[in-house]
């Protein structure tokens, strides 16, 4: 059960962020309506909120998941793979520092927190564009001394691991059909999101519900169908920033 999240309001630059999806500039209006909405399915999911303010600095700031990998005993401070987000995870640190035994990933190892999968014991590591070989190591020997086992997955044609994969529970892994390390995953009951819902992927898994993306039937239909209870979310303007539903919070 998770009991905490924290969660990074979007600046007013957010429409300078990183970006590849060519859906236009978002609205930041908008994005400020989704944040709130998001963090009032938080709340219902049972979730104490951390809300920080926004930082004109970082215009992909909001996205919290990739400066960090958190559990209730300790917190992996990650070094953003891409340079314009390097400083992101200042603040994050700062924030989790009274609350959890931190360690850094240091230079030359690059992590985006993005590209990390929990399941039970064992962490998912995916080697994106993001995420390197150093970065993967130091996270593995840190991660060792809590009994934590890690597999690295080769990340293709998506931006991070959890763009394509998300673990739901149950041993049902939702992922998109041409995700390329869909082998390595095969011991999970493997819920295949349709070609034209593929940002659907990105759902997740809160306590008693799933987080799904708004325009997207299909999948939610595959996951109630699996027995699970769902909140529907509007994120549009996040995915014209290439930014799903689990980059918007750090839960623990
Ligand atoms: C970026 O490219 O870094 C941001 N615009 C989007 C980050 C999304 N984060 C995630 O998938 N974990």
């Amino acid at each position: 059960m998770f009991t905490r999240a924290i969660v990074r309001r979007p600046a007013e630059t957010f429409a300078n962020g990183i970006t590849t999806s060519n859906l236009g500039k978002p609205d930041y209006h908008l994005a400020l309506k989704q944040h709130d909405a998001y963090c009032e399915a938080l709340i219902k999911c049972g979730l104490e909120l951390t809300v920080l303010d926004a930082d004109p600095n970082f215009p992909d700031s909001c996205f919290v998941e990739d400066t960090a990998v958190v559990t209730k005993d300790f917190g992996i401070i990650a070094r953003p793979g891409d340079m314009r987000r390097l400083g992101e995870e200042i603040e994050i640190k700062r924030v989790l520092e009274p609350l959890l035994k931190l360690y850094t990933i240091e230079e030359p190892g690059k992590l985006d927190g993005g590209d990390v999968m929990q399941v039970d014991n064992k962490f998912y590591i995916g080697l994106s564009g993001r995420t390197n070989l150093q970065g993967v190591s130091q996270f593995s020997e840190i991660v060792k001394q809590y009994h934590f086992e890690t597999y690295s997955i080769p990340v293709c044609n998506i931006l991070h691991f959890k763009t394509g994969v998300n673990y739901l529970g149950e041993n049902n892994l939702l992922l998109h059909s041409s995700f390329c390390s869909k082998d390595d995953l095969k011991t999970y009951h493997q819920v295949v999101v349709d070609k034209d819902e593929e940002y659907a992927a990105n759902s997740l898994r809160i306590n008693d519900y799933i987080l799904v993306p708004k325009g997207f039937p299909k999948t939610k239909l595959a996951i109630e169908k699996l027995g699970y209870k769902t909140i529907v979310l509007d994120l549009s303007e996040y995915q014209k920033m290439d930014g799903g539903l689990s980059c918007l919070s750090l839960r623990f």
